[in-house]
């Protein structure tokens, strides 16, 4: 018993536990020493050296993601002036515009001295947006009502020092007015049409959806009955917007010598000002 003891306390003093076993406690102590070393000066300066790496390289990183993100900011902010570039030279913004005064018909129209463009075409087709659209402003009336212009509107433009009238017009074929107020309305029209000898260009506006309608096609006669040889007509398509591409590369080629506009979309208008830059002044 007294050698046992002997022996328990040799072993305790060895760092053993009981029958030889190794003590946990100072096995545990000892091993935690031998994982997590105490930090000698040596380990400090590699330590702090590969956080100094890492660091640099986060900060690489982070820099080439900026970068990145800069050239993303450029590349949209490029973008976004190629489409206000893009805008501005469909809105033509060399044109310069202002009201001049509304006439039921010929007796009140302003002096006929300088060249017209008389907006033509059915009531709801887009004569009034077209305008706007045409020259970047909102300056005539839209409704989606039909009938929404009644009088004959006249507006002095200037484009490059070069100025000549646009005429919104009232459309035709708007059935809610009373009969006699539409033979009026007509009768004024047709004076006025055949009349106004200034108007070098009838813009026939017509709804892309509806090309082949007889009122249109009846127009355009009536018109050729008074065209004089330095008055045209031009043919404009409105509401391309709502035609897929395979329509409207059937309306294309039905109607070769046209132009087709999206005013809601503002397309178009570089034909537009090409078109009439050459009817007005060449
Ligand atoms: N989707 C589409 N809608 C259009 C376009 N042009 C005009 N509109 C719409 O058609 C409606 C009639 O437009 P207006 O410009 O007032 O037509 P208007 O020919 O002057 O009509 P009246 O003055 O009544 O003869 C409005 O609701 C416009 O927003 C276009 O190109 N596309
Ligand atoms: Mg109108």
């Amino acid at each position: 018993m007294k050698r046992q003891e002997e022996l328990n306390r040799r072993d305790k003093k060895a760092g053993k536990g009981k029958k030889g076993v190794p003590n946990r406690k100072k096995e545990k102590g000892s091993q935690k020493k031998e994982l997590d070393p105490k930090p000698t000066e040596e380990g400090l300066i590699e330590k702090s050296g590969n956080e100094a790496k890492k660091g640099r390289e986060n900060k690489n990183r982070m820099e080439i993601k900026s970068k990145k993100k800069d050239k993303r900011e450029q590349k949209g902010e490029k973008n976004r002036k190629k489409e206000e570039n893009r805008k501005k030279e469909e809105k033509s913004p060399a044109i310069k515009i202002k009201f001049l005064k509304s006439a039921p018909s010929i007796g009140e129209a302003p002096e006929a001295n300088l060249v017209e463009i008389a907006l033509l075409g059915r009531s709801n087709v887009g004569k009034s947006s077209f305008l706007n659209s045409w020259v970047g402003v909102k300056i005539a009336k839209i409704s989606s009502t039909p009938g929404k212009t009644r009088l004959i509107n006249f507006f002095e433009a200037e484009v490059e020092g070069r100025k000549f009238r646009i005429v919104d017009l009232p459309g035709f074929g708007y059935a809610k007015v009373s009969k006699s107020i539409r033979q009026e309305w007509s009768r004024n029209l047709d004076q006025f049409l055949r009349q106004r000898r200034s108007i070098k260009i009838f813009i026939h506006l017509r709804d892309a959806r509806h090309p082949e309608l007889e009122i249109d096609r009846q127009l355009e006669e009536y018109l050729k009955t008074f065209l004089e040889k330095d008055q045209q007509i031009l043919t404009i398509f409105t509401k391309v917007d709502k035609l897929n591409q395979s329509q409207l590369a059937k309306l294309k080629e039905k109607f070769p010598t046209a132009l087709f506009i999206s005013n809601t979309k503002k397309k178009g208008f570089r034909e537009v000002n090409r078109e009439i830059e050459k009817l007005l002044w060449k």
